[in-house]
């Protein structure tokens, strides 16, 4: 196909005439016209719906021309044109249907599944909104809606359309489709769910609405949090709306190719990504029984369709619904539920694995657990804390279903599109094959004390580092120093993730450089985060690094040797700009937290080095690039699981005893911080820490500053560093999410 041809077309001019808006809307038009025609017809006789309440994808252009293989000639076809594609995806929104890690991988997850040709789709909401937009304003985070969905977008409106019923009215549901395309295979579908009587109007300041409108603000928004309680009931009418859509959506084409509901395991497998999708599993009973099925027998086919992944172990963000929620919402479900419940109860005496509690509250794993066919953790340590801890009294009931997917993410968005210097070094070294079977990068070793390859890879690093600080200064007019070393922790705010430790550690700096005490090298900490707009301390954490921001960077003592940064408004663009030019990757959550971690995939991936503990996917990590190319500190998830238990954790006695600690802390509520930021934030922070710190930083306080240091010092001999970076790109093809899918599909999908 003549490309060139084909956009003049559709631009109706030559391309060096057009602006950055036209071309972005004509190469939209050309990507989805090629992307259908990769759609398959005959399908096979199986199909994986994947149902999910977020779905990061970030933005498509690029991906889908990567995809597509076209992105190298329409570059060409630009640059000739004097035209950047760069500039092109400016003009792109993002869509922001995903709060973080378990978003994002269902995108890398649906990016696989079609790489691999399997016939599987993806099924969730249309949020007019998505997650906030996060703006700054006094060193304290502001929320405000994020419009993404524009008059020609990706979406394409589709004619299926479903009643849903909620107690007192009915919603009729529209269908969109997203085409996700595979990396040099088939077109496969995201379908999101909306309602056409969603009104926007009724959002008022930032992100406040009246919750009580179902039909006017289902589709609004993606919920950061349940802290509120009509926030929480509204999410129950989200999900509802979404898995009734998906259930009905399944029905109908699993009998359109013959299906009778008796035989529905042979037709369709459903994976329930975390528990948000959980009324699936009665909806779909509720709708057999309706379509003339027994209610037992309804139950197994059910049973047998259903699999269920698990992302966290905090007890906290377990989904437990109060059945006056649901008698609320979808009284419906209630006598399903009752059925479920009645049934475990009969067979099972432990009252840790009953469906509905003593407290009316209905456990949403224990239906999966109970009900579906399979339970997976996302790494080996997270599934092993599960079996042994969380959810031990199931795995002693069933341990056959209980299995490990180690998490992965798609390089084509991760590499090959974030890092284009990088991946045509790699392609000039070891040949194309790794884009489809990315265990070949493993032939990247040979290449460990290649003096030239070596330099060449901190020549890309600087590339990189230099394209961040230009993106950083254009976008929020930060200044950085290129030479300095890039420290990066980007991720959802949370306590068990620690930011805070990493701003303890800061703080730490800044007095030993006040003191006379000066690094070899500038230290560049950057933090990306975005909290949830009701996770009060998360928002004080946040408040503590903008004030540490300002104080650092305008010290004339200081800057030239320490600078913070908080990137504003974290998302998946600006960390595919953020990720290639790390140099350390920080993923310090307090061990047995971290479900898995994906973006420390993808710091490996561009050659960063973790620094990190022995929590989630880290613990692999550290297996594959073995002692000397990765800095591990802090207590193990045993010891952690220990204190907890024994509850012998006393933060105050650690700052007590502990100047460097004492100092630190102190510094929190200091006069310098009181000039910029708010008593009330910084003095509620403070208590946190030392009446409580529930997530044990101070523990872990001195080995983190010594295990940090020695990697700076390390990082002066450059091409011992290039070496670690080497291996950590040459072991990364594990975490590519092709392996997880391939993995998912042996064991549990079998399409
Ligand atoms: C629950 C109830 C009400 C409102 C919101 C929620 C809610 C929303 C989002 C609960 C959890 C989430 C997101 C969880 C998540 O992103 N988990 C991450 O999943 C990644 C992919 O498996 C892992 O790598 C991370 O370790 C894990 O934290």
């Amino acid at each position: 196909m003549d490309l060139q041809l084909c956009l003049t077309e559709k631009l109706k001019k030559a391309v060096s005439d057009s602006s950055n808006e036209e071309l972005y809307f004509a190469l939209l038009e050309l990507v989805q016209e090629l992307a259908q025609q990769k759609e398959v017809q005959n399908e096979s006789k199986k199909k994986l719906y994947y149902i999910s309440a977020e779905f990061l994808i970030g933005k498509l252009l690029s991906n889908n021309m990567i995809n597509l293989g076209i992105y190298d000639e329409v570059e060409q076809i630009l640059n000739a044109a004097g035209k950047k594609i760069s500039e092109i995806e400016e003009v792109e929104p993002e869509p922001s249907l995903g709060n973080g890690g378990l978003g994002r991988l269902a995108a890398c997850f649906l990016d696989s599944i079609a790489t691999l040709g399997l016939n599987g789709d993806g099924v969730g909401l249309n949020y007019h909104f998505g997650l906030f937009q996060q703006k700054f304003e006094d060193n304290l985070q502001m929320e405000c809606k994020n419009p993404w969905i524009e008059e020609k977008g990706w979406l394409q409106k589709t004619e299926v359309s479903y009643p849903v019923s909620f107690k007192g009215f009915t919603l009729q549901s529209r269908m969109y489709d997203i085409s996700v395309t595979g990396y040099q295979n088939r077109t496969n579908k995201l379908h999101l769910f909306d309602v056409e009587t969603v009104d926007e109007s009724i959002v008022k300041e930032g992100i406040d609405f009246d919750k009580e409108e179902i039909a006017k603000n289902l589709t609004l928004f993606l919920y950061p949090d349940d802290s509120d309680e009509e926030g929480r009931l509204l999410r129950v009418y989200q999900q509802y709306f979404m898995v009734s859509n998906a259930a009905q959506l399944i029905l109908d084409e699993c009998t359109a190719k013959g299906c009778t509901l008796h035989d529905l395991p042979e037709y369709a497998v459903i994976q329930i990504n975390d528990t948000h999708p959980t009324m699936v599993i009665p909806e779909l009973i509720r709708l057999l029984v309706q379509r003339g099925l027994e209610m037992d027998e309804a139950i197994d086919v059910v049973s047998k369709t259903c699999a269920y992944t698990n992302h966290t172990i905090l007890a906290e963000a377990l989904e437990k619904w109060p059945i006056k929620y649901l008698k609320k919402a979808v009284p419906q479900l209630v006598p399903i539920i009752e059925v479920l419940d009645d049934k475990v109860r009969r067979k099972y005496e432990d009252e840790t694995t009953a469906i509905i509690d003593k407290e009316d509250l209905v456990h949403m794993a224990h239906i999966d657990i109970h009900y579906g066919f399979s339970v997976n953790g996302v790494a080996s340590l997270h599934t092993d804390i599960l079996k042994e801890t969380e959810l031990h009294n199931f795995y002693k009931l069933y341990p056959e279903k209980f299995q490990n997917k180690t998490n992965g993410i798609t390089f084509r968005r991760w590499l090959m599109h974030c890092n284009p210097r990088l991946n045509a070094l790699i392609s000039s070294l070891i040949g194309d094959a790794y884009k489809k079977d990315a265990s070949h990068l493993k032939e990247l070793v040979k290449f460990r004390k290649d003096e030239t390859v070596l330099k060449q890879l901190l020549e890309i690093k600087m590339q990189n580092k230099q394209e961040l600080k230009r993106y950083l200064k254009e976008t929020q007019g930060l200044e950085l120093d290129e030479n300095s070393v890039f420290d990066i922790q980007i991720k959802r705010l949370h306590e068990y993730k620690r930011q805070q430790l990493n701003a303890l550690y800061v703080i730490h700096k800044y007095l030993e450089i006040k003191g006379g005490k000066l690094p070899k090298r500038p230290i560049t900490v950057i933090f990306g985060a975005k909290a949830a707009p009701a996770y009060v301390i998360a928002k004080d954490i946040i408040h503590l690094i903008l004030c540490l921001q300002e104080i650092i960077n305008q010290d004339p003592d200081v800057n030239a040797y320490l600078k913070v940064v908080m990137v504003e408004n974290y998302n998946i663009t600006n960390a595919e700009k953020l990720i290639p030019a790390c140099d350390i990757s920080e993923q310090i959550s307090l061990a047995s937290k971290e479900a898995s971690g994906t973006g420390n995939m993808k710091f490996m991936l561009n050659g960063a080095v973790t620094l990190g503990t022995e929590d989630g996917a880290n613990v692999e990590i550290h297996e594959l690039v073995g002692d000397d190319n990765i800095y591990i500190f802090g207590e193990t998830s045993d010891q952690v699981i220990a204190h907890y238990a024994k509850a012998d954790y006393v933060s105050k006695e650690y700052y007590k005893k502990d100047p460097d600690i004492q100092a630190a802390v102190d510094f929190i509520l200091s006069d310098q911080m009181l000039k910029v930021g708010k008593e009330k934030n910084l003095k509620r922070l403070q208590k946190e820490l030392l009446s409580k710190d529930w997530f044990m930083t101070f523990p872990d306080f001195q080995e983190y500053v010594k295990t940090k240091e020695q990697a700076l010092a390390d990082y002066e001999n450059r091409l011992a560093w290039a070496e670690k970076m080497l291996v950590n790109i040459s072991q990364s093809g594990y975490f590519s999410s092709d392996r997880t899918i391939e993995e998912y599909n042996r064991d549990i999908w079998n399409l």
